[in-house]
């Protein structure tokens, strides 16, 4: 029986060798640590191991942060597949409007009545109300009209460029009658000073613009002037209020020196809907002055406005020239019009130039341009008076409608402002 007990015990003891022979190589191979332990020294998470599954890549790098002891292995954050952003809803693309066929003929505009429009214009001339008007206001508004009050009155009318011997005249005359009515009431005195500002301005000068038909033929109309006085613009704007009273115009574009300049009268015309009639760049100014006058007889339009190109007062050959376009065009017969276009910014210096003018081509009108620039509303007195030619047209402003007739009371009482 022994035996039997010590054969079974050794068998036994084989079996348990034999398995524990079997079961040793696997027992050496260490289990696979979820994450490998920290490297001594370096502090630092590892990076994966290659039997770690592989990052998921959307997942974000797993930051390196310093340990001071192996962490127990933070929770690996459940791998989220990165939220499935839902797709912009596709916009629907608004209709696309059509633009309407673009119309080769461009839209007439239809300017702007000309009645009132000096009334309209008034707060264009608040550079000169601010200075004049205010001013004189001021200085009428005073107790006691002594000498140097009087003295600065002149001052200030000489300051708008009204002119020293227009000056005198007026303050002398606005003293004589402030002693005579005896008064110091600043609403009377204004009302003395406008009387005689309006009597300064000869209010019985004709100033009709002769560009009406007449004997059955076009009125003509020469606009003249020196460089960059505003003379195509004012021909533009003379077109507008032609046609806004139901006349027909054509225009011609004697300055020949520049294409620009005929390209510049085109488009004014082209916005009213007037015939132009232009010749090559550096070709004769008068044949074409003279072309566009018998176009416009044959066409049967109410007005030819003939723009000239600039020209220095002091250059002879160009104020030859300029005598001469009016001369060849006088074959049709006589210029109703011939408008000299004066910047009112220039001041005295522009009376000299305009005295020339009147010596070549008898002017028989002026157009006072850019008194919306300046504050010497004045000079529309000294222009007069050194002329003897009635101021008919006031240029207020670069908008297409900025031109208004010139009426001396109207004037004079935008000048002054509001009733004190
Ligand atoms: N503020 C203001 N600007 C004006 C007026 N009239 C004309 N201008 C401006 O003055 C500039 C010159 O005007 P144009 O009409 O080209 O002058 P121009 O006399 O034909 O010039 P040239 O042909 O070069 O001699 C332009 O910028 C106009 O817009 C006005 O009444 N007020
Ligand atoms: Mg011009």
């Amino acid at each position: 029986m022994d035996t039997y007990v010590a054969i079974g015990l050794v068998l036994f003891v084989l079996l348990l060798a034999g398995a524990a022979a079997l079961l040793a190589p696997r027992r050496r191979r260490p289990p696979t640590p979820p994450q490998a332990p920290p490297r001594p020294g370096t502090g630092t998470i590892e990076a994966p191991q290659e039997r770690m599954a592989p990052p998921v890549q959307t997942a974000p790098p797993v930051e390196r942060a310093p340990v001071k002891k192996a962490p127990p292995a933070p929770p690996a954050p459940p791998v989220q597949a990165p939220p499935v952003e839902a797709p912009p809803p596709v916009e629907v693309a608004p209709p696309v409007e059509v633009a309407p066929p673009v119309e080769a003929v461009p839209t007439v505009e239809t300017p702007a009545p000309t009645a009132g429009r000096l009334v309209r214009l008034r707060s264009r001339l608040s550079r000169s109300q601010n200075v004049f008007g205010k001013t004189m206001l001021a200085l009428l508004s005073r107790d006691k009209l002594d000498d140097d009050t009087w003295d600065e009155v002149e001052e200030t009318l000489i300051g708008a460029d009204v002119g020293v011997e227009a000056t005198t005249e007026i303050v002398a005359r606005l003293r004589e009658r402030a002693r005579v009515v005896g008064t110091s009431s600043a609403s009377e005195l204004r009302t003395l000073l406008a009387d005689e500002l309006i009597a300064a301005l000869a209010p019985d000068m004709d100033r009709t613009l002769k560009a009406t038909p007449h004997d059955g033929r076009p009125a003509v109309v020469l606009v003249v002037g020196v460089n960059g006085a505003g003379k195509t613009t004012t021909c533009g704007k003379i077109a507008r209020v032609l046609i806004a009273d139901g006349h027909t115009v054509l225009l011609g574009a004697a300055d020949t020196f520049r294409a620009a300049a005929a390209d510049q009268l085109a488009t004014w015309a082209g916005r009213v809907g007037a015939e132009v009639v232009r010749g090559p760049e550096g070709g004769d100014p008068a044949a074409v002055a003279f072309d566009a006058v018998k176009r416009g007889t044959e066409a049967g339009v109410d007005s030819v406005l003939i723009d000239t190109a600039g020209r220095l007062q002091n250059k002879v050959g160009l104020m030859d020239e300029l005598g001469k376009v009016k001369r060849v065009i006088e074959r049709h017969g006589p210029v109703d019009e011939t408008l000299l276009i004066l910047d009112a910014t220039t001041g005295q210096n522009g009376l000299e130039q305009a005295r020339v003018f009147t010596e070549v081509v008898d002017v028989t009108g002026v157009a006072l341009t850019k008194l919306d620039g300046t504050a010497k509303g004045g000079i529309v007195i000294a222009v007069q008076r050194k002329l003897g030619i009635p101021v008919k047209l006031v240029g207020l402003g670069e908008g297409a409608d900025d031109l208004a007739p010139f009426e001396p009371a109207q004037f004079v009482d935008a000048l002054l402002g509001a009733e004190a």
